[in-house]
């Protein structure tokens, strides 16, 4: 069996890095196969002396770009996380065109390409990931590169109708066609994609197998919920930074009942919904006055972004206000928290809380909704109030599902939430835990890895 090769803007070269997300997914498949990993080294070098740093740990083999000033604004900030990033996740109105930046965007794309297809040996198979690399998978033909190839995609497809506001959507689609398997979060996203290559590129979806001849190819698009290793968070609720950070909270808030929202601050998570909704609740249930607290955990990202600053003032000006009108001497209804906080503390924080807040106006899966049920005691489970625009809606049916956009919604189901009786608690959690255990990481690495590495089922190609 030949090696993976993974692809990704973010490695895990930092051993420290490695507790969570696609670390975890990939650690072990590039162990066994002792791999290689590609993505960015995180430095900025200008010059002669921008290279690729290449170190070897527990087997598998790091290939670390550096990326010019140009092309982290080009590459990185513009073309990923201004263009793709808003389009992606429904938000074309805060899409920004410049014309240079797909230039460099196709370029780094091209200049992973060669350095990957430099080192692949035949019998391995490329996974790449996610919105960076979108050319990925074309660039590697042209590099000389025929061996298996897939793309997953970690964010939402959007309709094609928003898809086609990016000026290079065709190129882009056929690019991704170029691989053998194509990996959404969600059926709502491969049924987007699959509606964009019908409509506007002439392609053909088979009824039943999952294949699409599109580009005189046929691809596998399937859909790959991706999932939590469950047994390491469950576990990490006993951890002592756990009960530390429960101790710690518990000073704060008392006895009262405990809601808690964790996401990083960006404009897809719905935060300024969610923090009218708990002004909402405080007017419509005047009960809950002084009877509940919420704590949103917020680290800021790509805050040089201005959407990502207006954001930020936004949500400081919301969180004042809601203290303002309705906190008390010794009550403060909204806390809210711009850092970070380790795994290990917020899988405590998650464990006490009696509603986990997981309200994204739109999310490619969201994997906080799965830390969360898998951190519940299941004799006291608390209740996740889950948006149905997270692509984890389609797996976690027995989560309250909300339309985060009305207000009046939200706060009725966090008020259910908070009366909700234990058998009830206990009969959703369940089926959630079930759900979120059955379809962990591991399920989700293996299927797109047997697909991936499944040549004969992808039948002789046009
Ligand atoms: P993200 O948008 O980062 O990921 P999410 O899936 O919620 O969103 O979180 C990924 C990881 O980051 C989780 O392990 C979570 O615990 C951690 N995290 C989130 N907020 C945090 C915070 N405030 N402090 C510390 N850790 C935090 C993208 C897509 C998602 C998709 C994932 C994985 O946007 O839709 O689920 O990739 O494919």
């Amino acid at each position: 069996m030949g090696r993976l090769i993974a692809v990704s803007n973010r490695t895990a070269a930092d051993p420290n890095s490695r507790a969570g997300g696609l670390a975890v997914a990939l650690w072990d498949a590039l162990v066994k196969s002792s791999g290689l990993w590609f993505g960015w080294s995180g430095a900025i070098v200008d010059g002669p002396s921008r290279g690729v740093s290449m170190f070897q740990d527990e087997g598998v083999d790091f290939l670390l770009a550096d990326l010019s000033e140009e092309e982290r604004q080009g590459f990185y900030y513009s073309y990923s996380n201004s263009l793709l990033w808003p389009v992606f996740h429904y938000r074309n109105d805060l899409a920004r065109f410049v014309e240079d930046d797909f230039r460099i965007y196709s370029a780094v794309n091209d200049r992973f390409a060669r350095l990957v297809s430099a080192r692949a040996r035949e019998g391995d198979i490329v996974w790449i990931h996610d919105y960076h690399f979108l050319l990925l998978g074309a660039a590697l033909r042209r590099a000389g590169w025929s061996g298996r190839t897939g793309f997953f995609l970690h964010i939402p497809f959007p309709p094609p109708e928003l898809f086609r506001t990016v000026p290079q959507h065709h190129e882009i689609a056929e690019a991704l066609c170029a691989c053998d398997v194509i990996g959404f979060q969600s059926a709502n996203d491969r049924a987007n994609f699959v509606r964009y290559l019908e409509e506007y590129c002439d392609a053909r979806a088979e009824q039943e197998s999952g294949f699409v001849k599109a580009f005189g190819r046929r691809v596998k698009i399937d859909v790959y919920p991706i999932g939590i290793d469950v047994e390491s968070f469950r576990a990490s609720v006993s951890s002592d930074a756990a009960q530390a950070a429960i101790r710690r909270l518990r000073r704060g808030v008392g006895e009262r009942q405990h809601v808690i929202g964790v996401d990083r601050l960006d404009y897809s998570k719905g935060l300024p919904e969610r923090f009218a909704a708990i002004g909402r609740l405080l007017d419509d249930y005047p009960e809950a006055r002084g009877k509940m607290t919420m704590t949103q955990i917020a680290p800021p990202s790509r805050s040089s972004v201005e959407e990502y600053q207006e954001l930020r003032n936004e949500l400081d000006a919301l969180s004042g206000r809601i203290n303002g009108d309705y906190g008390d001497l010794d009550w403060t209804p909204l806390r809210y928290l711009v850092r970070g906080y380790q795994r290990e503390e917020l899988a405590g924080l998650y464990s006490v809380s009696r509603v986990g807040l997981v309200t994204p106006l739109r999310d490619g899966m969201n994997l906080v909704a799965k830390e969360y049920v898998a951190a519940q005691d299941p004799d006291d489970p608390g209740v996740l109030i889950l948006s149905e625009f997270a692509g984890a809606a389609e797996q976690l049916s027995e989560a309250l599902l909300v339309n985060p956009y009305d207000s009046a919604g939200l706060a009725a189901a966090i008020n259910a939430a908070l009366h909700m009786p234990l058998d009830e608690r206990r009969a959703r959690w369940k089926r959630l835990f079930e759900t979120v255990r059955q379809y962990d990481i591991a399920w989700w690495r293996e299927k797109f890895l047997a697909d991936l590495r499944d040549g004969d089922a992808a039948g002789p190609r046009d």
